[in-house]
């Protein structure tokens, strides 16, 4: 009798050729899927992003068992449910007759904790494969970043380009001369510009079962389920890239920095919950990104600036929170620790930009990078907020938040609670660059140009009082060094001023 196979694919594993099933024989396996209570409730993640993971979950099932797989799939709802990963392996043990797991890589610490203690607890033996849908391994990136000072993305994004050869030209240099044209890319949008829109799928009948559960499950989590759009199958999101690719991509790089009140996609691809849970594969994405640029149908400042998102950006990130280890959670380098205010869940703040970019974010599970960073990101920081009540936050709303790619993102690039590991200096800013970005002051109850005053825009007293508050730690970083003189230059009184503007609002935040 030949060796039965278990394999378990988890949520984020929704790939065909997921390196787990890598030259195994369908006879020899049973695949085994698992919606567990321990998943969907470590953090209170948004309705519509457990929509989309369990959807996208049951479609693959039957995807798999289109192909010939045996897939054994536990409904979070079957009565017989243990409610953790570990849990359900020890009940199909307890089903099929086992001789060894095989299983790929999982994206987090959590998990791959639990993933490594299975040989033991169940006296099996258990094959850890490496994930393939990534370009450098682990090894790859300690090679890279060992003996470095400092760990900047932009050199790991020219190794990222040099071994996938991707933009390079026949004399091994980078297309068009420059590695990066990021400088080319920051144009604020303007309304009367005619602005693309992704596909918005209609739920199908297992998707609208899952809608249902979820609505009954779940609904004490943040978030709401009437605008759910994603796509849940590898066939709609192979639609949803081809819409980007021909209709947003070509102006991705001149406004991947806009932000616009009303329009929550601008020129971004939306594809994120589809590259990391496995139904896009990130690299056959940028060779096609960079096809369309040889056709000749995109300019070569899109081309690049996307790529760099999935072969510098994500691919970094990834080596970071690897490299850094579990602990990196609790980093808190500035000390901060003011509570979350409650409109983060609610949207309700007269604060424009805030409203717009957490509204969204409760109805689509979405926000492109800017928001992300420049809007809810920057005023956590500057308000000094929490990094783990932050972190949390972000890695309950998004679709596409998992903790490998979230965690970095969050607690180093944007509250720089990593104290520089990601971020050369905080991402903190005043109203004006929102103001110069965006259209969101124009709409605002708060005056942009004031910092002082009744109805002054917080971020300019917060973003002062964020550097003064911070001056031993931050005052040495040469980046910071321009805003540190401005401040310095200021008289004591409206430095003064601007301090207790500060602290009258972040008093009021809290309720005090
Ligand atoms: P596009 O603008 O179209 O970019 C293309 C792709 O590049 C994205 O789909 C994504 O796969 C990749 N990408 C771009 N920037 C990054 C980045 N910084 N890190 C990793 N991949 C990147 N991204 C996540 O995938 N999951 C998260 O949980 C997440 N949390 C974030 C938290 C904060 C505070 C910040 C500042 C950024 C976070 N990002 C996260 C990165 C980025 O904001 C999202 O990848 C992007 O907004 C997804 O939308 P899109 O697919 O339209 O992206
Ligand atoms: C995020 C998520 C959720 C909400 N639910 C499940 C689930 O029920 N079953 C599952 O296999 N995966 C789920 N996931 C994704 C996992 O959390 C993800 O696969 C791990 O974090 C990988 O490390
Ligand atoms: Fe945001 Fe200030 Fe502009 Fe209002 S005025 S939208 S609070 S930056």
């Amino acid at each position: 009798m030949s060796e039965k196979i278990l394999i378990p694919i988890l949520g984020d594993q929704l790939s065909m050729d997921i390196s787990s099933l890598d030259g195994q024989n369908p006879d020899d396996c049973i695949l085994l899927m698992m919606e567990v209570e321990d998943e969907t409730t470590y953090v209170r993640h948004h309705k519509a992003k457990i929509a989309y993971i369990l959807s996208a979950m049951r479609h693959h099932a039957k995807a798999l068992a289109e192909r010939g797989w045996s897939v054994d799939y536990v409904k979070l709802t079957d009565p017989d449910n243990r409610g953790s990963f570990s849990g359900e392996i020890a009940r199909a043990l307890e089903r099929h007759r086992i001789d060894r797991i095989r299983i790929t890589e999982a994206g987090e610490w959590r998990v791959m904790a639990m993933i490594e203690n299975w040989e033991d607890q169940f006296a099996i033996p258990v094959s850890i494969c490496p994930d393939r849908r990534f370009i450098a391994t682990h090894q790859d990136f300690t090679n890279w970043a060992d003996g470095k000072k400092q760990l900047r993305m932009e050199y790991f994004y020219r190794e990222m380009r040099r071994t996938t050869g991707i933009l390079i030209d026949r004399d091994g240099k980078p297309e068009g001369g420059k590695w990066n044209y990021d400088s080319a890319n920051r144009k604020p949008a303007r309304g009367d510009l005619s602005i693309p829109q992704p596909i918005r799928f209609r739920p199908d009948a297992i998707t609208e079962q899952v809608l249902t559960m979820v609505a009954e499950e779940f609904s004490g989590h943040p978030g709401s389920l009437e605008q759910f759009h994603f796509a849940v199958t590898y066939e709609e999101a192979m639609r949803q890239k081809r819409k980007f690719l021909d209709e947003a991509l070509p102006r991705f790089g001149d406004y991947q920095d806009a932000l616009l009140s009303g329009e929550p996609f601008l020129w971004h691809s939306i594809l994120s919950p589809y590259i990391n849970s496995g139904l896009l594969d990130p690299l056959d994405l940028c060779h096609e990104v960079e096809q369309r640029y040889r056709d000749g149908d995109v300019p070569l400042n899109a081309a690049e600036g996307f790529i760099r998102q999935i072969i510098g950006w994500r691919e970094y990130i990834r080596g970071i929170y690897w490299r850094e280890g579990p602990d990196y959670v609790e980093r808190n380098f500035l000390k901060a620790k003011r509570p979350l205010p409650e409109f983060y869940y609610s949207g309700e703040t007269d604060m424009h930009c805030l409203s717009e970019a957490i509204g969204q974010t409760l109805d689509l599970a979405y926000a492109h990078h800017i928001q992300r960073l420049m809007i809810t990101g920057n005023f956590a920081l500057i308000a000094g907020l929490d990094p783990q009540a932050v972190h949390q936050w972000y890695l309950e709303v998004y679709a596409d938040a998992y903790e490998w790619v979230e965690l970095p993102n969050t607690l180093g690039m944007s509250q720089f609670a990593d104290g520089g590991i990601i971020a050369s200096k905080p991402y903190a800013s005043s109203g004006n660059y929102i103001h110069k970005m965006s259209d969101y002051c124009q709409k605002c109850h708060y005056d942009v140009t004031k910092r002082v005053g009744e109805n002054a825009c917080p971020f300019n007293a917060l973003y002062w009082d964020f550097l003064d508050r911070n001056q031993n730690r931050l005052a040495d970083n040469n980046r910071l060094a321009m805003p540190y003189r401005t401040w310095g230059k200021m008289d004591s009184q409206t430095r003064d001023d601007i301090r207790r503007q500060a602290k009258s609002f972040l008093d009021q935040l809290q309720g005090n």
